[in-house]
């Protein structure tokens, strides 16, 4: 059985608390694999080198760097089949879904590696004659990142990628659940000819590694997507330390569908968008907020969708909903369920934890949809993390843009209808950092920023070109060339 280390300073090393745990198949209950865990030890160790390594990297032509990115596309690119199998057996996703996340890798990998030839900074016209005046980007050192088990290589490669062609050096803590992964992307980036120190793996949990990686002094920022309770403690004393944080936390993505909408294109999309990836991700859709009118269609149209929805585990082709993460995650979703069902919410479909059909060794929640929920009760506030959606009914668009605005997350929102005054209203108006119109919650694209409002993150966005803004300082430059003193505001005025 194989063994995941750590990796730093071009090393493959064992933690230093000479212990291992499992990594388990979610989908049969089976041990994949051992992986390392790590102390503060192992964290200065990483930072250590990720700072000495930073030194020349930063002089390194970003195009240059680039060159580096480009090999790691190539390489994503060769064995994406291979990861895809790895992440699926490792997270559960289905394969499908597993070679679309290292596809998001490989098109983030393409993307930052054409930021190397741009990085641009701008040039503005100084008040003073014979004065040149410049802002340019540049790295802030070393960059921190913790990352979750549900997208283990598109959210590594999101803040990887562009920390590395801006200049800095990383620092990575992926999930306990997904080291493997984790470990494939590291061997890219080896293979690629990444200097030794500019990644560093370290395994472990959040209480050692991810503390100690925040209290470090020469981790500059930190880098992270997971729950609001971690975030939350992260900011807090970061805040304190005066280190700069970049959060995405949770969703509670709703799909509006208006009496106008196209109702086949919306249960495709209400159907994958709840049920793709078990409902694990931050944009998955967990509420649907309907118009009246066409509440009891839509209803009958998605109850015959979710029957069509094979469960099993995610590496057979047929599958279409895989397991989910762990045996706490089945409990918390079930526990969700009871209080939906006290709080006076009608059962459509599922509700159940699967213990038959050769699933009960894995970790298998039935797809469900509840019904007559209002905005209040905790199942149409809270983020669930499964395969669970309610179903809210509303009279007309405004209420509807209540309802989606009326949580405390602001991740992903969509909207099916027909009429283009209404769509641009609910562009205008949708609380989130990304909107859909006539497409569901998921399927953001690398090219574009990702992130949310509110409770969903602290300003910042992952991928597109403002994850530039997350990895690099700007610096303002003025040149003078008149020979004299030129005092501004001053000796122009
Ligand atoms: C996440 O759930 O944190 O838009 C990431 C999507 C994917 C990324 C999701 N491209 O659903």
């Amino acid at each position: 059985m194989s063994t995941i280390l750590n990796y730093i300073n071009g090393e493959w090393l064992e933690g230093s608390t000479g212990k291992f745990v499992p990594v388990m198949n979610p989908a049969n209950g089976k041990v994949l694999a051992h992986v390392t865990q790590s102390t503060e030890k192992d964290v200065q160790l990483a930072v250590q080198a990720a700072k000495e390594a930073q030194k020349l990297w930063r002089l390194v032509p970003a195009p240059e760097r680039a060159d580096i990115l480009y090999k790691v596309a190539y390489l994503l690119k060769e064995r994406k089949e291979d990861i895809a199998q790895i992440l699926t057996s490792e997270m559960g996703k289905v394969i499908d879904e597993g070679r679309g996340e290292v596809q998001e890798a490989i098109d983030m990998a393409y993307y930052m590696a054409g930021e190397g030839r741009r990085l641009f900074g701008d040039t503005i016209p100084s008040e003073l004659r014979n004065k040149f005046a410049m802002s340019v980007r540049v790295p802030v050192g070393v960059v921190g990142i913790i990352t979750p088990w549900n997208f283990p290589i598109a959210i590594a490669s999101w803040k990887s990628l562009p920390a590395l062609v801006a200049g800095n050096a990383v620092v990575w803590k992926p999930a306990t659940e997904t080291p493997m992964t984790a470990q494939e992307f590291v061997k890219i980036y080896e293979e690629a000819g990444l200097p030794k120190g500019l990644i560093n793996l370290v395994n472990g949990s959040g209480s050692k590694v991810g503390n100690a990686m925040v209290e470090h002094p020469d981790i500059d920022i930190i880098s992270f997507t997971g729950s609001n309770e971690v975030g939350k403690a992260i900011n807090g004393r970061a805040g304190e330390l005066l280190k700069r944080t970049s959060l995405e936390m949770g969703g509670k993505n709703a799909i509006t569908v208006l009496e106008d909408a196209d109702l086949d294109l919306a249960v495709e999309g209400i159907l994958w968008g709840a049920f793709g990836t078990a409902g694990q991700r931050c944009t998955a859709t967990s509420r649907v907020i309907v118009h009246q009118d066409v509440k009891k269609a839509l209803e009958d149209k998605l109850i015959s969708g979710i029957h069509e929805l094979k469960m099993g585990d995610g590496l057979d082709e047929t599958v279409k909903v895989g397991p989910v993460i762990n045996r706490e995650a089945l409990e918390r979703i079930d526990e969700y369920v009871k209080i939906g069902k006290e709080a006076g919410a009608i059962l459509l479909a599922g509700g159940k934890i699967i213990t038959e059909n050769g699933l009960e060794s894995g970790n298998y929640y039935a797809p469900t949809i509840f019904t007559n929920v209002t905005p209040d009760m905790r199942i149409a506030k809270e983020e669930i993390f499964g395969p669970v959606v309610s179903i809210i009914s509303v009279e007309n668009l405004d209420e509807a843009v209540k309802v989606n605005n009326s949580v405390e997350f602001g991740l992903s929102s969509a909207i099916y209808t027909a009429d283009v005054n209404k769509a641009f209203k609910a562009m205008r108006d949708l609380d989130t950092g990304i909107v859909y119109i006539n497409a569901g919650t998921t399927g953001a694209e690398i090219h574009l920023p990702f992130g949310g409002t509110k409770g969903t993150g602290n300003g910042h966005r992952d991928s597109g070109v403002a994850a530039l803004d997350v990895y690099t300082e700007w610096k303002s430059i003025y040149v003078d060339y008149s020979g004299k003193l030129q005092r501004a505001q001053i000796d122009n005025n």
